[in-house]
C-alpha cells in the first residue's frame, strides 16, 4: 500500500541513492586531478577547509559543468545528478585528518640527490644564457634546448603536475620548479642534472626567487602558509602562516619578487590583504613616500623585531589574485572578484589609487608592457572575451582594445622585436595564434600552423630573433618561428608542451615576458 503511494520516479531516485557510491566515484574520476587523499594534484585539494570558501557557483554546478578557464571538465554527461549531488556533500566531509605541514613535515620530505656532482662550468658548448626549458606536461618532464641550435641538452623528470613558470637564480645557472602538489625542485643547468625535491605545500600556487637569489617563497592553498626556502640546500627558513587582520586564515593566490623593493609581494585570497616580506635584512623596512603613520609605525616595529622577512600588510577593499606590477615596481594592478575591473594598488603609500573598466576576466598575470609613443603601456587578455586591452600606466585609461578571435591566456614580446604575440586559448579558434604590431597595435598575421589544435604560449631566444610556440597536444611540438618573416623554421616533437622559459629573458626581466 505504502509502496504504491510512491512515484515511479521517486523509486529510481531511492534506488539510485541507495547505489551512489561517492567514495569510488571520486577514485574513478575525480582521483588522478585532486590526489587520491583528495589533498590536490594537478586539481586543488577537495576538501571543506578549501571548498566552504568557494565562491560563485556551488559545488554540484562546478561537477556538472566544470569551470571556466580551468582544466575542470564537466561531469553532467557522465554522472547521473544523484551520484553528482552525492559526490558534492562526500566532498564536503572533512578528512579524518589533515597532515600538519610546518617546518618538521616539510624537511622530512627533503631529498638531495646523491647523483649529483656539481661542475665547475657547463657540460656543454651552448650559450648557458641562451638556454631555454620547455616545460612538458604530456609526461610530466622538462626539455633543456639549446637556444642557438635547438637541440636538446637534456630531458628531465618533474615532479607531477608543474604549474606556473620556472625560476632562475640570477646567474642563471640553477632552477626551481614548482608541482601544484607542493613539491619544488631545483636543477643545475651547467651539470645537466636534478640537485634535489621538498614538498614545501600540500596544495601550492606558485613560486617567486629573491632579488640575491638566496632565498625561495613557496605560495600555498594547504596548509594556508606561505613557505620560504633557502635556495642552497632547499632547507626551510621559514614557514609563515597567513592570517588575515581580522584573525582569519587565508590561502595565498600568488606570490612574486619585487626586485628593486628587495622584497616578495604576496597576494591574499580569501581576505583584502596584499603582504609584502622583506628579503633583505638590511632592506630600508619603509619605502619612499609612505604616508599612513599608523602603519609607519607597525611596520617599523616587525622590521625591528623580525629583520628578514619583516611583513608588511597593504589593506585594499577586496581581493585581488591576478596581478600585473610597472617595470619600478611601485604600482600593481589587480582583477577584481567580479572580473569587470582592474585596481591600481600604489605600493609604496599602501592604498588603491585608480580602477579601471576591465570587464571579461583581465588575466593581468600574463600582461607585458612597452614604450609606444613616449608612454609605457601594457597589454592584458581576458579570460573570458575575445579581445585584449592596452592600458596606458601612467593615466591607468583603456587605449585600446583589440578584437581577437577568442580569449587569450598568454602574451609575449621582446625588446627586439616589433610585435607582440596572443594565443587565442578558449573556443574553436584555439589554434590561432596573433601577430599584433606593438605601434599601430593591429593584427599584422594570424598563424595556424595545426588546425584544430591548441597553440598556445610564446617564448622568444634572448636575441628576439626566434619565437618558440607550443603545440598544446599530448603529440604536440615546439614551432620556432623567424619573428620577423613569421616563418617556421623548425618543429620540435614534444609531449604537449606548456609554457617556456628562456634563461637571459627571465633573469633580465626582458620587456616582453611576464614576471
Ligand atoms: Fe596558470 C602561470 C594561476 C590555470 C598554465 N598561473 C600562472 C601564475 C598564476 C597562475 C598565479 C603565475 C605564477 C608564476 O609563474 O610564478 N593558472 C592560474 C589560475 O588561477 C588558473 C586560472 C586556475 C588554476 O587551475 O590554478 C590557472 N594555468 C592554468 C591552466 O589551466 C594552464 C593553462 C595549464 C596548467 O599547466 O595548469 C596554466 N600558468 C600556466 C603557465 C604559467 C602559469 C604555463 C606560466 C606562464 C609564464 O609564461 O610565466
Amino acid at each position: 500500500m505504502i509502496r504504491r503511494m510512491i512515484s515511479a520516479s521517486s523509486l529510481v531516485l531511492l534506488a539510485s541513492l541507495a547505489a551512489a557510491d561517492p567514495a569510488s566515484d571520486y577514485a574513478e574520476n575525480c582521483a588522478s586531478c585532486h590526489g587520491e587523499d583528495r589533498l590536490g594534484g594537478t586539481g586543488p585539494a577537495l576538501i571543506p577547509e578549501t571548498l566552504g570558501r568557494m565562491r560563485g557557483p556551488n559545488l554540484e554546478a562546478v561537477i556538472s559543468h566544470g569551470r571556466a578557464a580551468t582544466q575542470m571538465p564537466a561531469f553532467a554527461d557522465v554522472l547521473p545528478a544523484e551520484q553528482i549531488t552525492a559526490l558534492a556533500d562526500y566532498l564536503h566531509t572533512p578528512l579524518d585528518s589533515i597532515p600538519d605541514w610546518g617546518p618538521d613535515q616539510i624537511a622530512a620530505t627533503r631529498w638531495l640527490d646523491p647523483g649529483y656532482v656539481a661542475a665547475d662550468e657547463p657540460v656543454f658548448d651552448a650559450d648557458p644564457m641562451n638556454i631555454t626549458l620547455v616545460v612538458e606536461t604530456g609526461d610530466h618532464h622538462v626539455s633543456v634546448l639549446d637556444g642557438d641550435t635547438f637541440e636538446v641538452l637534456d630531458r628531465f623528470e618533474t615532479p607531477f603536475a608543474v604549474h606556473g613558470g620556472p625560476k632562475f637564480s640570477p646567474d642563471g645557472r640553477f632552477v626551481f620548479i614548482m608541482s601544484r602538489d607542493g613539491w619544488v625542485q631545483k636543477y643545475d643547468i651547467w651539470s645537466l642534472h636534478q640537485v634535489g625535491r621538498v614538498r614545501a605545500g600540500l596544495n601550492s600556487r606558485n613560486i617567486a626567487m629573491s632579488n640575491d637569489g638566496m632565498h625561495l617563497a613557496v605560495a600555498n592553498y594547504l596548509p594556508m602558509t606561505l613557505t620560504l626556502l633557502s635556495t642552497e640546500d632547499l632547507g626551510v627558513e621559514r614557514v609563515m602562516e597567513v592570517i588575515s587582520k581580522d584573525g582569519l586564515a587565508s590561502r595565498v593566490s600568488a606570490v612574486y619578487q619585487a626586485p628593486q623593493r628587495d622584497s616578495f609581494i604576496l597576494a591574499l585570497k580569501d581576505a583584502p590583504e596584499i603582504w609584502e616580506v622583506a628579503t633583505d635584512p638590511n632592506a630600508e623596512p619603509v619605502y619612499e613616500g609612505f604616508i599612513h603613520s599608523q602603519e609607519k609605525d607597525m611596520i617599523e616595529a616587525i622590521a625591528s623585531s623580525e629583520g628578514l622577512f619583516a611583513r608588511r600588510r597593504i589593506e585594499i577593499a577586496e581581493p585581488l589574485d591576478d596581478f600585473f606590477f610597472t617595470d619600478d615596481y611601485r604600482f600593481l594592478i589587480g582583477a577584481s572578484r567580479d572580473g569587470e575591473r582592474g585596481v591600481v594598488v600604489n605600493l609604496n603609500v599602501g592604498r588603491e589609487v585608480a580602477e579601471l573598466p576591465l570587464p571579461g576576466m583581465p588575466h593581468l598575470g600574463s600582461g607585458i608592457s612597452w614604450e609606444k609613443d613616449g608612454r609605457r603601456v601594457m597589454a592584458t587578455p581576458h579570460l573570458k572575451e575575445a579581445k585584449l586591452s592596452i592600458i596606458d600606466t601612467e593615466d591607468w585609461s583603456v587605449l585600446k582594445t583589440i578584437d581577437t578571435e577568442g580569449p587569450g591566456f598568454f602574451l609575449r614580446s621582446h625588446e627586439n622585436t616589433p610585435y607582440f604575440w596572443a594565443d587565442v586559448f578558449f573556443g574553436p579558434n584555439k589554434d590561432a595564434m596573433h601577430v599584433i604590431d606593438k605601434q599601430s597595435l593591429e593584427i599584422v598575421k594570424t598563424l595556424r600552423p595545426e588546425p584544430g589544435a591548441t597553440v598556445a604560449h610564446v617564448e622568444f631566444t634572448r636575441d628576439g630573433r626566434y619565437a618558440l610556440v607550443s603545440v598544446w597536444e599530448d603529440d604536440g611540438a615546439v614551432i620556432v618561428y623567424d619573428a620577423e618573416t613569421l616563418e617556421e623554421v623548425r618543429r620540435l616533437p614534444m609531449r604537449k608542451p606548456s609554457g617556456k622559459y628562456n634563461v637571459w629573458n627571465k633573469i633580465t626581466f626582458s620587456e616582453g615576458t611576464s614576471h
